[in-house]
């Protein structure tokens, strides 16, 4: 079996990994940070941090050189990309690139000689790409929400309720501040589907996993919604690219890939998925049973699911699995935001959330709880101003340390049940994810075993095993190449734990409730 590239283009960072389908090893990897290497964007984050009103825009010039500068890079450290036989990549998803109908035969006819920026300048009808940080648009959500019969109904169609950061509102609010520009619009694309037609020299289909998270897909049909496309904004329907299996080839990389870094003329690109579907095939997680963890700024929880289903609360998101069916994804927005919160408080190391601090207090606090919701929640949308202890003494250092873990836990062992996933294991991954302690009270909440893996960075992986995937690979085969739980890193649930956790759930979602 080939070498295959996989991509990954997050917020902050372009990355590449070459995985070797043979030897089950990775051979290649390196990254371009936007706000380090590129500074003369002045987005040290990967983003305009100036915005108001909750906008969050990032330059799509910025993702084109990045594309150069790390193959560039990459080539000159001594990487043969002419053994590379497929390529496809992840991208952070919701983020949309508005372009002129010229792009399609400007990516056809690139020249090798020149740069991407400079020659693809000229197609952008719209100079910045709102990305999923952008929350400007509860006005259109409403609107787009009202046109079909409400929220319940958006829901129903397309896996979420209208949500500000997806795409479709961010098209209706262009259209609405720029009708110019968005009629001088041939093709908006998402940033995977951007990069992915790039690398093949002509306009490539989104694909369903990436797709799902525009509210413009009817999940069932995996086909653009006409009610939703509608809703959205005039003329959207032929300005949206096709819809397709993640798992399609889009044909050879362009000439100008294989002129300029030496890339295979039969090297074959596949379309993109989002950063969170890929995610799931690089987390070993693409068959239902294994729900992972993702424990970065917010923390998400994503799985496999068995059937469609979508959450009755409206907080959950349901994706296309790339590796066929549905995915879920629920996104905590206090994450490592609540934690590092509570060890700033209390001028706390990181041990004191490893074993040995957390064995100052009893499992489950002896009844004490924490809603630890130090910014505005999403899920559940709740806005406390603050976290809340279920008692009026002020809790010790320790007791917080404990609170704010077991609440985190609790609160998404609360909102993930409509998945009608049972898991059998957890893996977690994100910075967190080394920290035995934290590993300990996961295991303890859920009561199965919980793994940390191997992979670094899942979602370039799960690109990488995606493009060996649609080349005919064998996908539980790559899942036991390269994700396999890290030697000696499995924690266990603790004896009677869970016990005493499935007690204090039911506490929980009563301290819950009474913050209406
Ligand atoms: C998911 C979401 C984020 C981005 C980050 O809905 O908004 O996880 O995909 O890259």
């Amino acid at each position: 079996m080939p070498n295959v590239l996989g991509l990954d283009s997050s917020t902050q960072s372009l990355s590449a990994v070459i995985l070797d389908t043979d030897s089950g090893e990775i051979i290649a990897e390196d990254s371009v940070n936007f706000g380090n290497d590129l500074p003369h964007y002045h987005q040290p984050h990967g983003y305009d941090e100036s915005g108001v009103n909750g906008e969050v825009h990032a330059n799509p010039l910025m993702w084109l050189e990045a594309l150069d500068l790390l193959l560039g890079q990459m080539r000159e450290s001594g990487v043969d990309f002419s053994a590379v036989m497929a390529v496809s990549g992840s991208g952070q998803q919701h983020g949309s690139v508005y372009l002129r109908s010229c792009f399609g035969e400007k990516i056809a006819a690139l020249d090798s000689a020149q740069d991407l920026k400079g020659q693809l300048a000229g197609c952008l009808s719209r100079e910045s790409s709102p990305i999923w940080m952008d929350s400007s648009t509860r006005v259109e959500c409403e609107e787009v929400a009202a046109a079909v019969g409400g929220d319940k109904n958006v829901c129903a169609k397309s896996g979420s309720i209208a949500i500000e950061r997806f795409t479709g509102s961010q098209i209706r609010k262009f259209s609405k501040i720029n009708p110019r520009a968005y009629a001088e619009t041939g093709v908006i694309h998402l940033v995977s589907s951007f990069l992915a037609s790039v690398l093949a020299g002509k306009n490539v289909a989104i694909d369903h996993g990436d797709g799902a998270g525009m509210n413009l897909m009817n999940l069932a049909a995996g086909e653009w919604d006409e009610d939703l496309v509608n809703a959205t904004a005039d003329g959207l329907v032929e300005k949206l690219p096709p819809l397709a299996p993640s798992a399609t080839i889009s044909g050879p990389i362009s000439p100008y890939f294989v002129e300029k870094y030496g890339f295979s003329p039969t090297c074959e690109t596949v379309i993109w998925s989002g950063d969170n579907p890929c995610s799931l095939i690089g987390m070993g997680a693409a068959s239902p049973g294994k729900l992972v963890i993702s424990l970065g700024t917010s923390d998400t929880v994503f799985a496999a699911m068995p059937e469609p289903r979508t959450d009755p609360n409206g907080f959950g998101h349901v994706f296309g699995n790339p590796a066929g069916g549905y995915m879920s994804l629920i996104c905590f927005k206090n994450g490592s935001l609540a934690r590092e919160a509570v060890k700033e408080e209390f001028d706390l190391g990181w041990e004191a959330f490893e074993k040995e601090g957390l064995a100052a207090t009893p499992t489950g606090n002896g009844g004490l709880m924490m809603l630890p919701f130090y910014e505005p929640e999403i899920t559940p949308r709740l806005d406390t101003g603050g976290p809340i202890f279920s008692q009026e003494a002020k809790p010790s250092a320790e007791q917080s340390v404990r609170a704010v873990l077991e609440g985190q836990f609790l609160n998404m062992r609360a909102h993930f049940g409509w998945l009608g996933v049972e898991p059998t294991r957890v893996s977690i991954t994100g910075g967190a994810s080394a920290n035995d302690g934290i590993a300990q009270v996961i295991a303890n909440v859920f009561g199965v075993p919980v793994d940390r893996l191997d992979v670094p960075g899942s979602a370039g992986v799960g690109a990488g095993m995606r493009a060996a995937h649609a080349l005919g690979g064998n996908l539980a085969e790559l899942e036991a190449a390269f994700c396999q739980a890290k030697e000696g890193s499995t924690i266990e649930p603790e004896a009677g734990a869970k016990a005493v956790y499935d007690e204090m759930l039911v506490k929980f979602e009563g301290f819950l409730g009474e913050q209406g």
